[in-house]
């Protein structure tokens, strides 16, 4: 069966699309910092599908544990068919001049950083595989950018930029890069944004029905699930109640 390598996938856009994928009876790698999340996922899976389920339960923010987990990998793992770069935050919706550098440095270390460090591992196998598919969770915050966005908008549109670097440069070895951009999703991502400050949270989706996290994984998997020659390079998602970063129909 193929294998689908999925990050950040405790909460939200990941677990739902772990999800999506074992039902479809991938075999899976799940990684994530909280261990104990992964592990009552992997229950279910194992338990609902009958899935094969890899926990590899790192901080991609850390490029030494990164190389190291995916290193010692069993030889049967390591032949990944789909990577879905997931794991990413928003901390703080400050101004600019207000921003605080430690939210800063997560966000690039997490967003940005982290994903090259899993991407640079993944391909590797991939390129003597001849084969594969990079699918990177970027934003609408990574085609435009909002007040108070500063920060989070430019590790997205960095994330934008970089599928399609890998896209041109990953061209000779048949590897795909699909960027996808959703709009505003109910997950935990507010409730991280704004440090446990759930009132403020879900405020955020008020008035309006938010995405959910199983209509991503809907759309990573019909991406992955596309016949061999054909791309979906570039995906924006949003809710209906939503026009672009600034505009949502409220309480209509
Ligand atoms: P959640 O907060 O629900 O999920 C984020 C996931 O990322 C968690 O599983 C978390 O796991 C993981 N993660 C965070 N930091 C790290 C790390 N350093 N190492 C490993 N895993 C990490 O949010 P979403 O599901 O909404 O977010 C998923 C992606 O989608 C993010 O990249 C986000 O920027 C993007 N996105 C979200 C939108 C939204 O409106 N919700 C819209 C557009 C894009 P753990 O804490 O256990 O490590
Ligand atoms: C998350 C959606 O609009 O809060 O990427 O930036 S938004």
């Amino acid at each position: 069966m193929p294998i689908v390598f999925i990050t950040g996938a405790s909460s939200g856009f990941g677990k739902a699309t772990a999800e999506k994928f074992a039902q479809a009876g991938y075999q899976l790698i799940l990684n994530a910092r909280r261990l104990d999340r992964l592990e009552a996922l992997k229950t279910h899976l194992v338990s609902s599908y009958g899935s094969q389920v890899l926990l590899l339960p790192f901080d991609v923010r850390n490029r030494e544990e990164v190389a190291q987990q995916l290193d010692n990998m069993p030889a049967a793992w390591q032949k990944i068919d789909v990577l879905v770069n997931n794991a990413g935050l928003a901390a703080g919706r400050d101004a600019f001049q207000d921003g605080s550098m430690d939210d800063w440095e997560l966000m690039i270390d997490t967003n940005l950083k982290g994903l090259m460090y899993v991407s640079k591992w993944v391909v590797k196998g991939m390129m003597e595989q001849k084969s594969g598919h990079i699918i990177n969770i970027s934003s609408l915050a990574g085609q435009e950018v909002y007040p108070q966005g500063n920060l989070y908008c430019a590790t997205k549109h960095a994330v934008t930029a970089l599928s399609k670097g890998m896209r041109m440069d990953l061209l000779p070895y048949h590897i795909k890069v699909t960027n996808i951009s959703p709009g505003l999703a109910e997950t935990e991502f507010s409730i991280v944004r704004f440090k446990g400050d759930t009132e403020k949270a879900s405020k955020v989706y008020e008035g309006y029905q938010p995405l959910q996290p199983e209509d991503i994984a809907d759309v990573i998997f019909f991406a992955a699930s596309r016949p061999a020659h054909v791309n979906l390079e570039e995906i924006t998602i949003l809710p209906t109640a939503q026009s672009d970063s600034r505009t949502v129909n409220k309480n209509p």
